[in-house]
């Protein structure tokens, strides 16, 4: 047997999706995209990396987003992941989280922006 979902059960249905996508939004590090991929983004605002420190699990990707309108880079203290280039605003960077441990980074353009990546196993 087959049943048809009428038009307002999908309007109610994608609504619950988009409530629930934004609760966990609220949570920052644990959102979760539609397509159900993790996602673990760092806004740089204000000359600061928003979080601070983030929290992963090793092979999940990490995505900065610059939304100043003063270029910024990352840049590893211990050269553990690539540098990324100037990101101009709205730019992103993004790396995948390998190995386990605790991973200090900064901004080059401005050294006393910094932020920590702790990566569990
Ligand atoms: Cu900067």
């Amino acid at each position: 047997m087959i049943t048809f979902i009428g038009k307002n059960q999908k309007t109610i249905l994608l609504t619950i999706l988009i409530i629930l996508n934004a609760i966990l939004a609220v949570r920052g590090d644990d959102a979760v995209g539609i397509g159900g991929e993790k996602k673990n983004t760092i806004e740089i605002r204000d000359f600061m990396f928003s979080p601070p420190t983030l929290t992963v699990r090793a092979g999940e990707k990490i995505t900065w987003i610059n939304r100043d309108d003063e270029p910024h880079t990352v840049v590893s203290v211990g050269k553990n992941f690539q540098k990324s280039s100037a990101l101009d605003t709205d730019q992103e960077f993004t790396i995948t989280a390998v190995a386990p441990g605790t991973y200090e980074y900064f901004c080059s353009v401005h050294p006393k922006m910094t932020g920590t990546i702790v990566v569990l196993q």
